[in-house]
């Protein structure tokens, strides 16, 4: 990309894009387009074919999408799938058809089987069953995949896809019934920290193991690879540590400041026993993660406790 080639994010208000968003501007890239949801329905098939033709955007990041924790993505999967397959046609199609001279999809690591080896390298993709909690989400992620991947291959174009670990960081979403862990634990122990409150639950057994990724070091990898990376084969992204959900839950209690007890609710799923990227591609390719842990959560902390209004 040059400083000045035209560059549409899509999905700019979500905690993805904006990072992206963030990252172009700290990079200079200064010809940026980015649409809110008024001005641009990516479910529509004719706005979005109509912006592309008018726009003509050079690169491509497509990072809208319909996400959720556990409990949303268990509750509406029709929502997740639905929404998704329709966003990633429209915006992959239009692209192909205005010549965009690349374009990089964002995936999940939910995309791979419940019962990988860990940790988990790209080429397990469709070898097993999916996580039952995410299914249809994950089948959304792969057939967005597998368009970037035919387009290549029929068309010639450049579109490359990214598997992005679990994410946490600036304009997370923090609502308790939608979020995911990370979020979620945040805001409960803030919540019971100020309210004098004895517990806080935590879902499932905590013994689930996740890898977190702070959204800012996200976005540094997807710049690096829109300008590094041409293949159509996928390239995790994370840091290649994980830990046990209630260590994670120990870590927020300690740097929230939360005196109280933490207490398990069971009626809860785990969801996949563990999903740790092999991110050994990446490191190759020449990208690694900047943000420890509790580097990454001390940070969100600070921009929960400025910006968060119920
Ligand atoms: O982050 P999370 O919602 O989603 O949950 P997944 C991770 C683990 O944390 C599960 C536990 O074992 C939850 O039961 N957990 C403990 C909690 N307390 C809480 C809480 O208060 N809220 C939440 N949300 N979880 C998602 C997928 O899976 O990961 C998506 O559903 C996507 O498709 C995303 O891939 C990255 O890590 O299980």
């Amino acid at each position: 990309m040059k400083k000045d080639s035209k560059i549409f994010v899509a999905g700019h208000n979500g905690l993805v894009g904006s990072a992206i968003l963030r990252q172009l501007q700290k990079e200079d890239y200064s010809n940026l387009i980015c649409k809110n949801r008024d001005g641009l329905d990516l479910l529509d098939s004719s706005a979005v074919e109509e912006f592309f033709s008018i726009e003509k955007p050079e690169y491509v990041f497509l990072a809208a999408a319909k996400v959720g924790g556990i409990h949303a993505n268990n509750t509406y999967p029709a929502d997740f799938i639905f929404q998704n397959l329709q966003v990633q046609n429209n915006v992959i199609h239009n692209a192909y058809l205005n010549n965009v001279k690349k374009l990089i999809f964002l995936g999940s690591s939910c995309i791979y089987p419940r019962e990988c080896p860990q940790p988990i390298k790209e080429e397990f993709l469709l070898t097993g069953p999916l996580e039952k909690t995410n299914e249809a989400y994950a089948v959304a992620k792969i057939a967005g995949i597998k368009m970037c991947q035919s387009y290549n291959k029929q068309y010639g174009t450049k579109f490359i896809s990214v598997m992005p670990t679990n994410l946490y960081g600036i304009n997370d979403n923090f609502d308790l019934e939608t979020s995911h862990v990370l979020p979620a634990l945040l805001k409960k122990f803030h919540d019971a920290k100020i309210n004098n409150e004895s517990e806080v639950v935590m879902w499932g057994s905590g013994s689930p193991m996740r890898e977190f990724l702070f959204v800012d070091d996200m976005a540094d990898a997807c710049v690096y690879l829109m300008n590094n990376y041409d293949e159509g084969e996928i390239v995790n992204i994370g840091t290649g540590e994980d830990l046990a959900i209630k260590d994670l839950a120990l870590l927020i209690k300690d740097i929230v400041g939360f005196k109280g007890k933490i207490v398990n609710d069971i009626s809860k799923p785990d969801g996949t026993p563990r999903k740790l990227l092999d991110v050994s591609k990446l490191r190759d390719l020449g990208w690694k993660h900047e943000t420890g842990l509790r580097k990454g959560i001390e940070k969100t902390y600070v921009w929960f406790l400025e910006n968060y209004k119920n």
